[in-house]
């Protein structure tokens, strides 16, 4: 098993005139056409000189053709780097320079700001690609003629690099080869019985490993077919659901379609499938959508580290609360969290996962690649879970401070750290709370220095050219001093309490 790309390729070719992907008003592409386009990007970036292991960090809204370049960069065994779009500059100034990308590709609005940067870490190459299919990419692609040749990559070589947050507030590459993402995707097809007669509702970021590597990858190597839509609209998905099989969404997809009274086993009568990942999917989502449509929504656990780890099963019960046993081929364990000793089924202890999904560890950071693992090769994957006795693992909460708010993650010390240095504030704690739309949202607890005039609205402009949009606080609450223990250590736990209803609909 090697090459992701030689794998997709076969799959694609085996139908040239199937149209793969369309949006919700055209007809792009056909397998060839695919193809074709990926070739000559391929092309196109060969003449920049990329090559095996250069990094093309890509910044660019959705649009189907983000998937060709993605296709070109495998094909010259380079390494693909998405980047979320919500980004500010001050943040992707620091993946640029992490990243050390040998191209970067952005939409044409950002092409002057992101070149300012660029040049600052000597990036030779910074290219546009709009959703147009307009750019200077596609103006280059369009006149290159199509690159036939692939690399010959080893199942171990770097295919992506995905950046996650950090405990420290500093974001960490994590390096996933060919042979990671080929292996979860065939163990994927297999557990979700996908064929090239499905049809997918894609309305995911491309940026993540949810809607890049579990839908995008899914799709090609089974050869079956998507439709692209920009961003979640749930009254369109709605619409399109006749004509389609699968929906892959994070639990905030599902209880925007509750919301909606369209949402009925009529309209969901050709769907086979309906996934959800990437966050807690609440046992009160799973019935209600349960009997509002009559489809058991099927919940998987996964992490940008790993893809996916565990899956409710295909036939058989799809258990509400429960992220489903290990997926063929990937050994998951819990642990006790002091002796780092297997608990047995009922205890809650360290989820931790080994397997060919595993990833190859964090791009230029041996040391917190080491504290990661254990000697045996299993990756601690920071979340809290136990199995039960049938072997379903069930995810209880994270041993990390992390908040996961619409899929998206947030480390609050990334959030305290740009609070704390505005000018006026002492220090700050910030927690994730219930939300009955994100499942989790920001809040953060802020100490002022006395006689200051700082309020809500200034920390929020003091954050906006620092923090994307969604790290960002949905609300501020200002306390005298932060509730500490003896150790001096912030009680998170407490402030989450006593603010559980702060964000909840009167
Ligand atoms: C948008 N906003 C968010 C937010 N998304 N705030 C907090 N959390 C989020 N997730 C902000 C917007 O900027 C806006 O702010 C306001 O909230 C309302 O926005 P919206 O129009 O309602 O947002 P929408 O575009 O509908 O997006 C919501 C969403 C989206 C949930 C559909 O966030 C989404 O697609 N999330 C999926 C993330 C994902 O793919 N995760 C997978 C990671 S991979 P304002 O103030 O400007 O109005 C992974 C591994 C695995 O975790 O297992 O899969
Ligand atoms: P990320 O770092 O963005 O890849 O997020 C991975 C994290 O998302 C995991 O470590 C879990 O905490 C969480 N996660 C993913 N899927 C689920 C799920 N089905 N249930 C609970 N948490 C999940």
């Amino acid at each position: 098993m090697g090459s992701l790309y030689a794998a997709l390729l076969t799959a694609v070719q085996r139908a040239p005139d199937k149209l793969v992907i369309r949006t919700a008003t055209e007809n792009r592409y056909t397998g060839h056409d695919l193809i074709r386009q990926s070739q000559k990007i391929a092309a196109a970036l060969q003449s920049l000189a990329v090559t095996r292991g250069d990094r093309v960090l890509v910044q660019v809204e959705k649009s189907p053709e983000v998937i060709p370049l993605y296709l070109a960069v495998l094909q010259l065994g380079a390494v693909y780097v998405p980047i979320n779009t919500a980004y500010t500059l001050s943040e992707t100034d620091y993946f640029i320079g992490d990243a050390a990308p040998k191209v970067v590709v952005v939409d044409p609005d950002a092409l002057a700001s992101t070149q300012e940067i660029a040049t600052g870490h000597d990036v030779p190459y910074v290219l546009s690609l709009g959703t147009r299919q307009d750019g200077t990419l596609m103006d280059m692609a369009g006149s290159a003629a199509p690159l036939l040749q692939f690399a010959d990559v080893h199942a171990d070589n770097l295919a992506a690099i995905l950046y996650t947050s950090g405990t420290t507030g500093r974001s960490k590459g994590a390096m996933l080869s060919h042979g990671n993402l080929l292996s979860n995707t065939q163990a994927l097809a297999e557990a979700w019985h996908f064929s090239a007669s499905d049809h997918l509702l894609h309305a995911l970021p491309i940026f993540h490993t949810h809607g890049l590597f579990v839908a995008c990858n899914l799709i090609l190597f089974s050869g079956a077919s998507m439709t692209f839509l920009p961003k979640l609209d749930v009254e369109q998905l709605i619409t399109l659901m006749p004509d389609a099989t699968v929906l892959m969404g994070v639990p905030t997809f599902y209880v925007r379609l509750l919301e909606s009274p369209r949402l009925n086993e009529t309209v969901t009568r050709n769907m086979r499938l309906f996934i959800s990942g990437s966050a807690p999917l609440l046992e009160e989502t799973h019935s209600a959508f349960k009997a509002r449509t009559g489809h058991a929504i099927l919940e998987r656990y996964g992490m940008t580290e790993t893809t996916m780890n565990t899956s409710n099963p295909y036939h058989g019960e799809r258990r509400p609360g429960t992220v489903g046993p290990p997926l063929p081929g990937i050994s998951v364990r819990v642990t006790d969290r002091e002796s780092g000793r297997p608990l047995p089924a009922g205890e809650t202890g360290l989820v931790e996962i080994k397997g060919p999904n595993v990833f190859h560890g964090y791009w230029k950071n041996a040391e917190k690649t080491q504290a990661e693992f254990r000697d045996d090769g299993y990756f601690i994957s920071g979340d809290l879970g136990f199995f039960d006795n049938d072997g379903y693992l069930h995810i209880v909460g994270r041993d990390k401070d992390l908040i996961i708010s619409g899929g998206y993650n947030v480390y609050p010390k990334e959030v305290e750290a740009a609070i704390d240095d505005l000018p006026g504030v002492v220090e700050s704690a910030v927690i994730g709370v219930p939300h009955h739309d994100f499942g989790e949202a920001v809040v953060a607890i802020v100490v002022k220095r006395t006689n200051t005039a700082v309020a809500e609205q200034s920390i929020l402009a003091g954050l906006s050219n620092r923090l994307a949009r969604y790290k960002q606080p949905k609300a501020i609450i200002f306390v005298d001093a932060l509730p500490r223990n003896v150790m001096g250590k912030v009680q998170k736990a407490q402030l989450r309490k006593e603010y559980e209803d702060i964000l909840r609909p009167e």
